[in-house]
């Protein structure tokens, strides 16, 4: 039936939009690629930012692909998503027309003009009663940054609304919290080198050989014979793989960390130049002496000895340890204490801004560190300051806009977005290319967020998503492979992709929704030097100028591929004797010990750790832990359910993973049925026996859209980053 009609609409308009000579969706392909076979695009799932080699036919059209030998990243290995990167391209759901409920509630096929027409009608009207803030969206770090910069500029400083936020606020905030606190910038420090050149890496919260399989590769290639110590509340694949596993208790690493801390200080194995470029050494000194290995051992579930063996291995005077984070780190309540606790071990011992050290939190996905300085969110694009007046004067200069047309307020974050939405004040939500109805924490309360919405629209490649289903207008997108642009990966390195394959149907690249939202809301001309993802490159890039970011050395897109993908910063002049670019392959920060804080010191930052929101109880005994799953699953599954070859690599329906001895207690069997319930909502599963979560303990993997019923909304008080990873649960056979 939807196909039929999704099949109808060729509307005159659409059809010149779609055609536009030299344009698959709307990223261009470069002429002179053409008489080539191969085009070289980063990959877009993860953050790890693999290069692959697609393979294309005489009329440019991607045929295969294959992982790029020469990249400083990949070095020629690829995960199977990255191998099947082209398959979720072709898929019957595809939104291929925009969709508008009609008065019998139904989604029905439209044409573009009616599309645009009723968004710019709907929303000014929301804006013309309410205000500001009455509208507000919520993006991605799955696009090209050039696109979220279009968004932000277009949502904020163009249809004058003010409130934003993306998916990176599930994912990265803390991270990005954490780093500005102390470095006085969002500035994740090392290289992935750094993998290959540690004596000790750490891996805390992260789970590298599923969600970042590339990036243990690059562990795996360190000659050093290095020691890996895994700290996570299950013995994970990578935790299996390392040569210790520190089984922890589920939030118990801000006290495990201060714990070495206090050994450390205690026993003066600290480096006093690193520490000297600190602020804070005094009060910290003697805040961690109330954290003794035995104090925190409950807590923690750590023997004393454990944690003082612990402490000597990562304060050894001549190894190089690097610690690494990813989202059992940032998914807390107390997440950016949590990192700024590693931060802080790192510069207590010296281990920054040196070949194999640094304490580095490792993104998520593909563009995370491009949504991080461009999307107009929670910073100012460029890297740029809201409250700061010569910041606005100089985006306003570069962007040839009004300076009154830049807010100098920062926008609610996700969380308050949606509360917000829940109480009646934001009324209108433009959702894109992410997918909360399954993703956000505690998701059962979307269902009743939008019944209070007046107008919904949702943008996005499929139109069977949770978020697109519920949705009163569905704009179809092209995706990854139909339009080109910039991601920038965990190490920071910018690098490219290429159209290579027609968006389906109508469907247009976000850029080009963009720029006809700007003409159908009236502030076209705002916009008009907006041409192409290439020509935003160039003025946004401008912008980061004197800012830690500054990438106003990089030309031009054809520049970032010679170059193997560009890391920032790389000011004007790096080519030739910038003082500090003296690798051009691979670099890290803080080599000369100046931070970004006004004194170019960093700062040593703490609070003592606070109690589980919701610890288990005799009602719901267990903590529920969530996370990924498998390599060939990415997050809501819209992506990777539609490749036959991935689908074969993980099991179709929920299953739960509990420990053997758990479900002795409950008489269930590998396959059992069971019921999970929290005290927002409930979910079944099949069980999974699995001596890898500790007793009392059961993991769900994220990529089933009911876990988040379960989940518990709270969130970390500095970053607003939602606590996904521990709530309590009750589990029940099937009968
Ligand atoms: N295959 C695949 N790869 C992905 C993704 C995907 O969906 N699929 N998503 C990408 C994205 S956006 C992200 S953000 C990354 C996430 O990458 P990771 O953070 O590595 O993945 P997760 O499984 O979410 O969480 C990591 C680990 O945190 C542990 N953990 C839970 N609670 C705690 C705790 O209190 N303390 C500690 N120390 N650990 C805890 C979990 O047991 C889990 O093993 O993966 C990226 N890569
Ligand atoms: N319980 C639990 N929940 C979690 C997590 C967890 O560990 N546990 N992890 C959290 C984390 S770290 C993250 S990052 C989030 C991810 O959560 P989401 O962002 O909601 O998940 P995705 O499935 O990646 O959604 C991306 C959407 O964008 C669409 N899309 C892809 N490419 C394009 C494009 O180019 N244009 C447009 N317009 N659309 C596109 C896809 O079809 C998909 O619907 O989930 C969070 N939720
Ligand atoms: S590791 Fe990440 S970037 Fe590399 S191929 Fe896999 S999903 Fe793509
Ligand atoms: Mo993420």
């Amino acid at each position: 039936m939807l196909s039929r009609f999704l099949k109808q609409h060729t509307g005159p308009l659409t059809r010149d939009l779609v055609q536009e000579p030299g344009h698959f969706g709307l990223g261009k392909i470069p002429s002179r690629l053409k008489p080539s076979s191969t085009v070289t695009s980063i990959c877009g799932y993860c953050a790890t930012g693999c290069q692959l080699k697609i393979h294309l036919d005489a009329t440019g059209e991607a045929i295969n692909l294959s992982p790029q030998a020469g990249y400083p990243v990949n070095l020629g290995m690829a995960c199977p998503k990255g191998w099947q990167a082209l398959d979720p391209l072709e898929s019957p759901d595809r939104a291929t027309v925009p969709l508008l409920r009609d008065r019998s509630g139904k989604l029905m096929p439209t044409d573009w003009p009616t599309a645009l027409g009723t968004f710019t009608q709907r929303l000014k009207e929301i804006q013309a009663k309410h205000g500001r803030e009455s509208v507000a969206f919520l993006s991605t770090g799955q696009i090209p940054f050039e696109e979220m910069a279009f968004l932000g500029c277009l949502f904020k400083f163009g249809m004058g609304f003010l409130h934003g936020d993306a998916n990176t606020r599930q994912c990265m905030s803390t991270a990005v919290t954490a780093y500005k606190q102390s470095f006085g910038f969002d500035a994740p420090p090392a290289c992935y080198s750094d993998f290959e050149e540690s004596d000790v890496i750490v891996l805390i919260g992260a789970n590298l050989c599923i969600a970042h399989p590339i990036l243990w590769q690059r562990v795996m290639r360190n000659q050093r014979n290095p020691q890996i110590i895994v700290i996570d509340p299950r013995a994970t694949e990578t935790a299996q793989a390392a040569s210790q596993h520190i089984a922890l208790k589920p939030k118990g690493d801000l006290a495990l960390l201060y714990a070495l801390a206090h050994c450390i200080l205690r026993d003066g194995r600290v480096d006093a130049a690193s520490i000297a470029r600190t602020e804070g050494i005094e009060e910290f000194t003697e805040f961690v002496k109330d954290y003794s290995p035995t104090s925190v051992a409950d807590r923690t579930g750590q023997s004393p000895a454990t944690i003082e063996a612990l402490a000597l291995s990562v304060s050894q005077p001549n190894k190089r340890v690097s610690w690494w984070w990813t989202m059992g780190i940032n998914q807390s309540y107390e997440g950016v204490r949590a990192a700024q606790a590693v931060i802080n071990l790192c510069l207590i011992t010296g281990n920054i801004g040196k070949p194999g050290t640094g304490p580095s939190s490792i993104t998520g996905q593909c563009n995370a560190m491009g949504s991080r300085l461009f999307s107009n969110t929670t910073s100012l694009v460029g890297g740029n300051d809201f409250s700061d007046p010569e910041h606005r004067e100089k985006v306003s200069a570069g962007l040839r806009i009004p300076v009154e047309s830049i807010p100098s307020e920062p926008s609610l974050a996700y969380d308050q977005i949606l509360a917000a939405a829940e109480s009646g004040e934001i009324k209108g939500l433009w959702i894109v290319a992410t997918n909360p109805f399954h993703s956000w924490i505690d998701s059962g309360r979307l269902a009743v967020l939008r019944e209070r919405l007046e107008f919904l629209v949702v943008q996005d490649m499929y139109f069977t998503t949770e978020s697109a289903l519920a949705a009163d207008l569905v704009l179809p997108a092209a995706g990854w492979g139909e339009k080109s642009g910039c991601f920038i990966n965990s190490e920071r390195r910018i690098g490219t992709l290429k159209a290579v394959r027609k968006a389906p149907g109508q469907a247009l690249s976000d850029f080009r929704i963009f720029r006809l939202i700007a003409d159908a809301w009236g502030c076209g001309e705002m916009f008009e030097r907006w041409t192409d993802p290439e020509a935003a490159f160039r003025m946004i890039r401008d912008l980061t100028k004197d800012r830690p970011c500054d990438i106003t050395g990089v030309e031009g897109y054809e520049m970032i591929d010679q170059m193997g993908g560009v890391q920032w910063p790389y000011p004007a002049g790096s080519q030739g004797s910038h003082p500090k670019i003296t690798n051009l392959v691979s670099r890290r920060l803080f080599e000369d010990g100046i931070y970004y804080t006004p004194s170019g010191k960093a700062k040593i930052l703490f609070s003592p750790p606070a109690d589980l929101p919701e610890p288990p109880d005799s009602e719901y005994p267990f903590t529920l832990l969530t996370g990924r799953g498998t390599s060939s699953q990415w997050h809501t599954q819209s992506r990777t359910s539609k490749s036959d070859i991935l689908k074969k690599l993980y099991p179709a329906r929920p299953y739960v993973e509990i420990h053997p001895k758990d479900a002795a207690r409950y008489h269930l069997k590998a396959g059992s049925r069971v019921t999970i319930r929290s005290r927002r909502g409930q979910m079944d599963a099949a069980v999974y026996l699995a001596p890898t979560v500790q007793q009392g303990q059961i993991f769900l993997p994220m990529h089933y859209p009911e876990v988040n019923r379960l989940t518990h909304p709270s969130f970390d008080p500095h970053s607003r980053q939602p606590n996904y990873k521990a709530c309590a649960v009750s589990i029940q056979r099937f009968p």
